[in-house]
């Protein structure tokens, strides 16, 4: 189409007379800067160009950042990546050259985003998350996103999420919220990771971490104030315990002290919420992950401490037996993974109990089959939402629906090889998941979700409504 051709068609002279009226009504004092505001919102948006490049993750691992081009500008967006890979999830595209990266290049999945997918969605209106979305679902074909990686479509899928906002001049939770079908934002209550054990860590904890979930404030900010304090405190107490050399800390920010047995941990925990004055307005939480000391079908608390491996399986039953008593002994509301990912019939029997919420993530991989299925049984009360492992926002927005309609809580979920990227912080809000990990209340790839989500509840202003004691249910 010629120039010409193009003003005639978008009536441009017509729009740029009319700009000139508005700023000459508006007494603006910038009337440049007015016309050209004035202008942009005349022009329709559309993509005009997707390009992708290869970044490195907060463990210096490479991973799919995008910038997606409109009229209205550019719209960035990188993707986490985990350590657990489930045979359910969709699949990450990674070059497999052991000589490059150690094979974990993504360079085949940023060349996928700039040919395939560019090429099918510059045109495209970025409001339309589902067709957008859908697009590029038809171009992959397959069921788990392995021709095009999920790892290149969620990049793009959340940077196209973010021109839509702009495109809508609204915030980007607002827009989430919109394609949900939400009216009410709700900020989430954040579930601090503050020791880390499991893969994560030297030490020999055998569960992956201890978080706790300041449920008893009364907004995000002194939330997080609490959950900070709290995080400081436990410094000071394992540094008298166990020595300044205790405070390293593992991939999620969580410290990594030597000890051995869950109690040892929840105690300083314990000790360190004591010491802040909020001994009523914070929970605890952990995350077993149970799949990776189960063999066969008996745990080993002890998998980590060469001597002691191997000599003192517990049974699926021992197990809940345990979790009977640290749920009377500690302040713990929430269990995430305490069973092997396979192991359906003691999560049954142990969420039953109705002691705490059981959080199921390995468990269930953000699949929608698994969540299903986990909702028919009564294998866990809650998802935990690992957006990569789905591959799209529309899809994700889909299984939140499905544990919503089954009455679970909802978490949405970092991973442990992140970016900063923050748009987890505006889905968790859009969504009202009233639950959100990302990690300690240190480093930067965790405070950008934190810290975005102490913006949204100031632009909320008296609007903003903290999930508190409704963590579960908002
Ligand atoms: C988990 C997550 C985040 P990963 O188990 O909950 O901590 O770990 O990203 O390695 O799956
Ligand atoms: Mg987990």
């Amino acid at each position: 189409m010629s120039v010409q051709e193009y003003l005639d068609k978008h009536m441009l002279s017509r729009k740029i007379e009319d700009a000139v009226n508005a700023a000459v009504r508006a007494k603006t004092p910038d009337p440049v800067l007015f016309i050209s505001n004035h202008m942009k919102k005349a022009v329709p948006s559309v993509i005009t160009k997707v390009k992708a490049r290869q970044i490195l993750d907060s463990r210096g691992i490479p991973t799919v950042e995008v910038d997606l081009f409109t009229n209205k500008g550019m719209f960035r967006a990188s993707v986490p990546s985990g350590d657990s890979t489930g045979m359910y999830e969709a699949v990450e595209l990674r070059d497999g050259d052991k000589g490059i990266y150690l094979g974990n290049a993504v360079t085949k999945a940023v060349k996928n985003i700039n040919e395939k997918i560019s090429e099918a969605l510059v045109g495209m209106d970025p409001t339309v998350q589902l067709q957008i979305d859908q697009a590029m679902i038809d171009l992959d074909k397959t069921e788990k996103k392995t021709e095009l990686g999920a790892n290149a479509i969620l990049a793009v899928s959340i940077a196209a999420c973010k021109a839509g906002a702009a495109e809508k001049e609204v915030p980007l939770y607002k827009h989430i919220a919109d394609l949900s079908g939400k009216s009410n934002s709700i900020l989430p209550v954040p579930a601090f990771t503050v020791i880390s054990g499991g893969k994560y860590s030297g030490n020999s904890l055998p569960i992956q971490d201890i978080l706790i979930l300041p449920t008893g404030a009364s907004r995000f900010e002194e939330a997080l104030q609490m959950g900070s304090e709290t995080y400081h405190h436990l410094k000071a107490v394992i540094t008298e315990k166990y020595g300044a050399n205790g405070c390293s800390v593992g991939e999620d920010g969580g410290f990594t002290p030597n000890i051995s047995s869950i109690r040892e941990g929840l105690d300083i925990v314990k000790e360190a919420i004591s010491r802040t004055g909020y001994a009523d307005k914070i929970k605890i939480g952990i995350d077993v992950a149970a799949t990776d000391f189960c063999i066969g079908t008996k745990y080993d608390l002890e998998f980590k401490s060469p001597n002691k491996s191997g000599q003192n399986f517990k049974s699926g039953e021992d197990m809940i037996q345990m979790y009977k008593e640290l749920c009377i002994d500690y302040p713990i509301t929430s269990i995430e993974d305490p069973f092997d990912k396979e192991d359906w019939e003691h999560s049954k029997h142990f969420c039953n109990l109705g002691l705490c919420q059981v959080v199921g993530d390995d468990l269930l991989m953000s699949n929608p089959k698994r969540i299903e299925r986990a909702i028919n049984e009564s294998a866990c009360n809650s998802l935990l939402l690992k957006i990569n492992q789905i591959g799209t926002v529309t899809e994700a927005i889909e299984v939140v629906k499905l544990a919503k309609e089954g009455n679970w809580g909802v978490v949405v979920s970092h991973r442990c090889g992140e970016t900063d990227d923050s748009f987890i912080a505006d889905l968790a809000v859009a969504i009202g998941a009233g639950q959100i990990k990302a990690g300690a209340p240190c480093r930067g790839e965790h405070l950008a979700k934190y810290n975005q989500l102490l913006r949204i509840e100031e632009e909320l202003g008296d609007q903003a409504v903290y999930a508190g004691e409704d963590w579960r249910s908002s």
